[in-house]
């Protein structure tokens, strides 16, 4: 019911995120909607389930012991369903836990409106349409890793107001695809958006109006790893005051 970060979505982002906060000693959940976890990873490029990542993201491979293949200079071929399960495999066991079948439907407020925690309800609860009120968990940090829906951010626009640390204070979407701009892009994007609320991979970019970029997937790992620095550090912050 209480953890020091809860993350929206085990996507590679959610579930990279995870490894590293779990492996800094952080009480770390991950919700996951769908039955299975991977997000858009397991599909790789259009269904040839290979990624590319660049060699900033091979060095996240690497720790993991994922095999990869250079087939250019500076770019590398995986096999997305060993990335997967490796970085699932690693989370939990560096001390993650990951609850799959559970969608998050809204955020938890405190004072002057700051996220607290998550508002957990059944997949199957949703998908059937049943009346059925949620449970919420409490946390220190929230990081919307739900991809290219910025699903968190968006409930927040929507039952906060404009208040996001963005141009326009709400969701810019994502613009279409240039993948060097938006991997770049993304590690920029990764950072706290409104007290409480962090973003990572995909949901940074659509958030922030940055472009999307197909089968790379190095961004996703690296935004992960910074999501994690960054939310470890503000929660240490508030478990010292
Ligand atoms: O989409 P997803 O894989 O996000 P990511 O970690 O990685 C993006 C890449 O897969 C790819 C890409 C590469 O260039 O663009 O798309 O940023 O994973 C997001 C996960 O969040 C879950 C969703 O089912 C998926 O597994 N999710 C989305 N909304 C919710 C949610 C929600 N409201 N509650 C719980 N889980």
């Amino acid at each position: 019911m209480e953890v020091d970060v809860a993350i929206a979505g085990a996507g590679p982002s959610g579930m990279t995120a995870a490894y590293y906060l779990a492996k800094m000693g952080v009480k770390t959940a991950i919700f996951e909607r769908n039955l299975r976890v991977g997000g858009g990873m397991p599909g790789g490029g259009m269904m040839f389930n290979r990624i590319v990542v660049q060699d900033e993201g091979k060095n996240i491979l690497d720790e993991f012991e994922v095999q990869t293949t250079e087939y250019q200079k500076g770019y590398h071929i995986a096999d997305s369903l060993e990335t997967v399960s490796t970085i699932c495999s690693k989370a939990i066991k560096a001390g993650a836990k990951i609850f799959n079948l559970i969608g998050v439907e809204d955020v938890l407020i405190r004072e002057d409106d700051r996220i607290a925690g998550l508002v957990l309800n059944w997949s199957a609860a949703s998908l059937a349409k049943l009346h059925v009120d949620p449970l919420s968990i409490r946390s220190k940090m929230v990081i919307d890793a739900t991809g290219h829906e910025s699903d968190i951010c968006r409930i927040v626009e929507r039952k906060i107001g404009a208040v996001l640390q963005t141009k326009t204070g709400g969701v810019m979407g994502e613009k279409s695809m240039w993948a060097e701009v938006g991997e770049k892009m993304l590690i920029e994007n990764t950072k706290e958006v409104y007290p409480g609320l962090m973003v990572a991979g995909m949901a940074a970019n659509a958030v922030f109006g940055s472009p999307r970029m197909g089968a790379i997937f190095g961004g996703m790992l690296l935004s992960g790893k910074k999501a994690a620095d960054i939310a470890a550090q503000i929660v240490s912050k508030a478990t010292a005051s």
